[in-house]
């Protein structure tokens, strides 16, 4: 217990001075992002790191979040055979060179290439991928933070949602925007050590432990910045659209 304890310690310091770091990109990206991320509203009094960061004039003493609002990490012994489970979204092939990842709301059209997508800073983490069926998995995953794609290409205009797409749009879910830029929310490209395999969602897919596996979209095609509250492929069919546990 106590090894587990210490090990998230650190954890919670690399976050932190991660959390700094993604603040200098923030402000890289111009002010008009840098405005937007500092004037966001509170939501229900999460107050996620990358906001945190960016409050620097105040409560530096502070500790910069709860552990409690992160979800447990894992140690490489822990990691389970992985399990595949739906497969909306992703009929055929993806032709890697040919997919891009399309933000929509951005002030100008984005469309990155996964290469570019790779170029952002990498993160890895070892998490729980629950299944709102009754399942469960521990998965090593590698990619990039949504939050650092956010601060580089922030939304043009207000947004407090996060909609994703497969490039068919056979599947897609809606965030809140804490969850999205919560620090454990990354756009993944490797999981167990290996590239994406299709079933698991090539070229890149959403890793996001602090919700169930449903928002845990595979082959994304279409990040979308949005006012309201997007549809939610299993938000429509009954399941709670938070989906958070
Ligand atoms: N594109 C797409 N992504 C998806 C799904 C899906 O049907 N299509 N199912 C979700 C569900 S319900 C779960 S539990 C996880 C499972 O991820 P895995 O197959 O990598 O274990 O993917 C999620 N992402
Ligand atoms: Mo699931």
């Amino acid at each position: 217990m106590s090894d587990e304890r210490e090990v998230s310690e650190k954890e919670l310091k690399r976050i932190t001075r991660r959390g700094f770091f993604t603040a200098g990109v923030a402000a890289l990206a111009g002010f008009g992002g840098y405005k937007w991320l500092r004037s966001r509203s509170r939501d229900g009094g999460l107050e996620w790191p990358l906001r945190r960061a960016l409050d620097l004039n105040q409560s530096l003493g502070q500790s910069f979040f709860s552990s409690s609002r992160l979800s447990p990490t894992f140690r490489p012994s822990d990691i389970t055979r992985a399990r595949i489970n739906g497969r909306l979204g992703l009929k055929g092939e993806v032709d890697a060179s040919a997919w891009r990842l399309v933000i929509a709301g951005a002030a100008s059209p984005v469309a990155l290439t996964l290469a570019e997508v790779m170029a952002l800073p990498r993160y890895e983490m070892i998490t729980e991928l629950r299944c709102i069926e009754g399942w469960s998995t521990i998965v090593q995953w590698a990619g990039a933070r949504l939050a650092d794609l956010v601060a580089k290409f922030p939304p043009a205009g207000a947004a407090e949602y996060i909609a994703m797409e497969t490039p068919d749009c056979g599947y897609y879910v809606g965030l809140d925007m804490d969850s999205a830029l919560h620090p454990q929310t990354l756009l993944a490209w490797e999981m167990n050590g290996q590239p994406l395999t299709r079933e698991h969602g090539a070229p890149l897919r959403l890793a996001i432990p602090v919700k169930y596996g449903i928002k845990n979209i595979k082959r994304i095609g279409v990040i979308r910045y949005a006012a309201t509250r997007p549809a939610d492929f299993w938000g429509e069919r009954g399941y709670d659209w938070y989906a958070g546990h």
